[in-house]
Parts: C-alpha cells; structure tokens; sequence
C-alpha cells in the first residue's frame, strides 16, 4: 500500500498557512489577493505532483488525474472565515495532493487515478459552499448575481477582479468517478474527549442562515421620550432574546443555533439606532425539524410586527445546505483503513460541521475522514492539531482510497 510522506505534507501545509498567516490562524478570504496567491501556488503544486491543474471560472482548485480508468475525486477548501484557522480545509487538500504523489510512489498504485480539489468559498464569504455547489449544479446563475460579501462587495466584481470572469467552470461528470472522499479536522471536542485519533463521519448536518432587518427611525438619544421612540436596536434586542426562548424549547437534542451578526445603524452612542440586522444561523440533522424551526422564525416576525412600532422582515436565507449522509459502503473502508494504522482509536460519529461533502454528496458517493482538534477550538486562531495526528490521518486517508480503487481492478 502507499506510504505517505508525512515531513512533504507537513510542509506544505507550513507553507500554505503562510498566505495570510495572522499570528497562529489564517486570515484567507476567498478571492482576496492574498487567497488567489494561494491558489497559483496550489496550481504549481498539482502540476508538480502530475495533475492537470488550474484555477476555474469559480475560484475552484482543480488537479486533474491524467491516468486512466474511474477517478476518485477528494477534495476540500483553502478559503478561510474572517478569522480562522490554519487547518480549516487544507488538512482534506493537502491530503488529496499528498496521496496523489505517494501514489506515484508506489508500483501497486501509480496507474490509479485521484483528481483533487479546492473548493471556492466553502466559509461563505460570498456564498456558502459555493465551489462545491456549482461543480454538483445546486446553485443557479441568479443566485450568484445576488452573492456579495459583508462589506457589500459582489461576487461578480470579485471574480472579475480575480481575472476570473467567463472563464470555464468545473461541472461533475459522475461517470468518471467511483467516490468523493474528504478529510477535514473535526473542529469540536469528541475525538479528544474519547481519545480517538481518527473518526469516520456517518452523516453531516444541514444550515439554514437567515437575515433579520429591524426598520425603526434614526432619532435623538436624548430628546426623544421613551415612548415615541421606534428603536431598531431594542427591537432586535427583544426579538434575539425571543430567539433564544423558543428555540430551546422546540430544537431537538442535536440543534444548534447562533446569533453571530448584529449591526446597528448609524452605530452611534447618542443616535436611537434607525435601522439594525442580526443573522440566524441554525443547524440540525433533521431537515423537517429545521423547516418547523424556520416557521417559528416567521411566526416570532408576526409577533413583534403586530407590536410595534418597529417593522421586522426576513431577508433571503443567505445560505441553505440540506444535511446528507455518508455512503455506508465507503464508510466500511475508511473503518478498515483506521483499524490496520489505529487499532481500536478511531470511532464513527456525526458531523455538526457542515462540508462541501454534503453537496458532493447528491452527486456521487461521499465519505468523510475527520482527525482531533486540540481543545475542541476551531474558527479561531487557536485551531491545532498534533503533527502525529496529522500524519496519521493521511495514511488512513490513503490507504483508504487505495483499497476503494483498487477493489475490483
Ligand atoms: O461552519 C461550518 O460548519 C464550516 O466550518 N464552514
Ligand atoms: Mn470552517
Ligand atoms: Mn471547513
């Protein structure tokens, strides 16, 4: 079986964390000069390990085998979120390029074909899972005509500054692949809790984010009396802590849910805030679940609407993935895999991350690898995990992907 080059992979993704290094974490937003620079750095690295790479219309990655017979495709994303960390996504492409070049190092699988990429905007920065969705066909050209970042900036404008616009993109041709398969840090606290070192994801949960705007009227802070007041900030205030109440007392076990946005407008300490808008972020294994979570949303407007004096409305769900589950067959040799490098370490478990797996998923047979975050911590600059787990991880990866094409050649 193919032995991989731990000190080549580590040193590679040194090498990657250095685009954007801030402090520990990685400040690599997708399209930004220095993700682009990234991204032909990449380039260079495929075409190096034998791949026919480039970067495409998209933003997306992609290293294209040029042996013969079914690919497996593995994949995964460099983009980061505002903030985070330096294994977030490269961990799964610097696997896919690491098994690409041990493979041509072994006789029994230099002949087998592995295409590897890197997603455009997994993290959302204009659009969630972006790459991954439009090489499946889950997102239209509409869609992405409404795409801009935080700042208001467009996708299109960043794809035209990229030099990116009207070039091809990347589409799934099913037929040529046996599987996707993507590793990924598990970003929470159950490997290490556990003391496992390697878990095979068994499903992935699905996100619904919704935009809540409050439209009140800018006025004085200090001549305006209390009750002639239409204050957006109180009423987002009201409304969040609504949120909060009937969430918990309708989510299921494994619901979660987030208020990570709030923004004030003007944002002035003597100025009755006239406009504000918080974002909702929810996530659960049960789709039907989150559509009766997204109806209390709409109910909780009726109720503050019917109050007053500040109009609430919810704007398009920015980003919508449905949850998906992994392919049990795959599964069964990721298990193998990890039983012959961490006898009795590894462990099946559900992932509460979403993943460009899921939207692969629809397409073609999806598995997921995970390895141990330290501390639970990710989306933060503190993301690490040992180099030991590192390296471990991609030899189970490998080895994995070995089997799976390998069987029945
Ligand atoms: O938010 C997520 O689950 C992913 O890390 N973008
Ligand atoms: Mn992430
Ligand atoms: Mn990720």
């Amino acid at each position: 079986m193919p032995v991989i080059n731990g000190d080549r992979l580590l040193r590679d993704l040194e090498t990657l964390r250095t685009f954007g290094k801030c402090g520990n974490g990685v400040v690599r937003q997708s399209l930004s000069e220095v993700d682009m620079e990234s991204r032909r750095w990449l380039v260079e690295r495929m075409a190096d390990a034998g791949l026919d790479a480039r970067i495409d219309g998209i933003g997306t990655v992609f290293g294209r085998s040029r042996n013969p017979g079914k690919a497996l495709l593995v994949g995964s994303h460099t983009d980061t979120q505002p903030t985070g960390g330096w294994l977030d996504g490269t961990l799964g492409v610097m696997y896919g390029l690491e098994t690409v070049r041990a493979f041509a190092e072994s006789r029994e699988t230099r002949d087998l074909a592995v295409d590897v990429a890197s997603w455009i905007d997994e993290e959302g920065t204009f659009f969630g899972l972006l790459g991954s969705k439009m090489f499946c066909g889950l997102v239209g050209e509409a869609e992405l005509d409404g795409a801009s970042d935080a700042g208001g900036r467009t996708l299109r404008a960043a794809l035209r500054d990229a030099g990116l616009e009207g070039s091809f993109v990347e589409r799934c041709v099913p037929d040529r692949y046996r599987a996707y398969m993507e590793a990924h840090i598990e970003q929470g606290p159950w490997l290490e809790e556990e003391k496992r070192r390697i878990g095979v994801v068994t499903g992935i949960v699905g996100i619904r984010s919704l935009s809540i705007r409050f439209e009140g009227q800018q006025n004085h802070a200090g001549t305006t009396p209390m009750a002639r007041r239409r204050d957006a900030g109180a009423a987002l205030v009201t409304f969040a802590s609504r949120v909060h109440e009937v969430f918990a007392s309708h989510a299921g076990p494994r619901s979660v849910w987030t208020i990570g946005t709030i923004r004030l407008e003007p944002g002035a300490a003597s100025i009755i805030p006239g406009r504000a808008w918080l974002t909702l972020q929810f996530r659960d294994a049960d789709e039907a679940l989150m559509d009766r979570l997204g109806d209390l949303v709409e109910d909780l407007v009726r109720e503050c609407n019917a109050c007053g004096p500040v109009t609430v409305s919810i704007e398009p769900a920015k980003d919508r993935t449905a949850a998906a589950l992994m392919d049990a067959g795959l599964q069964r040799y990721l298990e193998a895999a990890a039983e012959r490098h961490a006898p009795g370490a590894w462990m099946a478990m559900p992932s509460a991350a979403v993943h460009d797996a899921q939207n692969l998923a629809q397409v073609l047979p999806s598995a997921m690898l995970f390895v141990p975050s330290k501390d639970g911590i990710s989306h933060a600059f503190e993301e690490d995990t040992s180099r030991e787990d590192i390296v471990l991880g991609c030899q189970v990866f490998a080895d994995a992907v070995a089997s799976i094409l390998l069987e029945g050649t």
